[in-house]
């Protein structure tokens, strides 16, 4: 299996770091962002959208992180991050929807605007995108901080997908300033995901 990805990408380190907790072994080609490497009618051939990550499995094509993900969880063969259980499934698949939509989509404008940005060559933060993400964030971290006070993952005492996604969308958290302050849960949940080797060694490699 080949797997696309960018670096200094939240979605794609979604994927990455299944791929490691799972210990599949992946073909991984960095494509050059900056380069215009997405806009290729190579890589636009394989995904159409020109986004990252896309997986190449034989003649099967895959993109959208969240399905990535669960395919990789059915090609092992491990249920550990992905239960067989219907309702377990569609309950890890509603919070990684919820990450793509909600949490993680603030997550992602406010590091694009404070970090990302400046440190590409963009200029400042617009102030306009920013507030409005900024009051999303405080308004869906309130929820998984609830969600997380009595337990110790998104599911319970496991390790899920549902983790692996929306901690994800925490990394650049520290570069983008962004506190976690009146979220005490959530902040002791990223210390127990960021203390995995695993994590250690997805968040090194996708790094710049
Ligand atoms: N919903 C998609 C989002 C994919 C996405 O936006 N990928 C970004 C990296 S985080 C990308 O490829 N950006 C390049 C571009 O927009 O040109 C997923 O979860 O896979």
């Amino acid at each position: 299996m080949k797997l696309y990805l960018i670096k200094m990408s939240d979605n794609c380190l979604k994927v990455l770091l299944t791929a490691k907790l799972l210990k599949t072994k992946l073909e991984v080609e960095y494509l050059d962002f900056l380069q215009g490497a997405l806009q290729s009618p190579e890589f636009l051939a394989i995904n159409p959208n020109g986004k990252t990550p896309t997986l190449v499995d034989g003649d099967f094509t895959l993109w959208e992180s969240g399905a990535i993900m669960q395919y990789l969880c059915y090609k092992k063969k491990d249920e550990r991050l992905f239960p067989n259980d219907q309702k377990v499934r569609i309950d890890i698949t509603r919070w990684q929807l919820w990450d793509a939509s909600l949490l993680g989509k603030a997550l992602n404008r406010i590091t694009y605007e404070n970090f990302l940005k400046p440190k590409f060559g963009g200029g400042k933060a617009d102030p306009a995108p920013l507030e409005e993400s900024l009051q999303q964030f405080q308004r869906f971290a309130s929820v998984l901080n609830k969600q997380l006070q009595s337990n110790k993952f998104i599911m319970g005492n496991q390790l899920t997908l549902a983790d692996v996604s929306v901690a994800s969308s925490f990394v650049y958290m520290k570069e983008a300033s962004i506190s976690l302050e009146k979220f005490p849960h959530i902040s002791d949940w990223l210390k127990r995901i960021s203390d995995l080797p695993e994590w250690k060694e997805a968040t090194a490699e996708i790094h710049d």
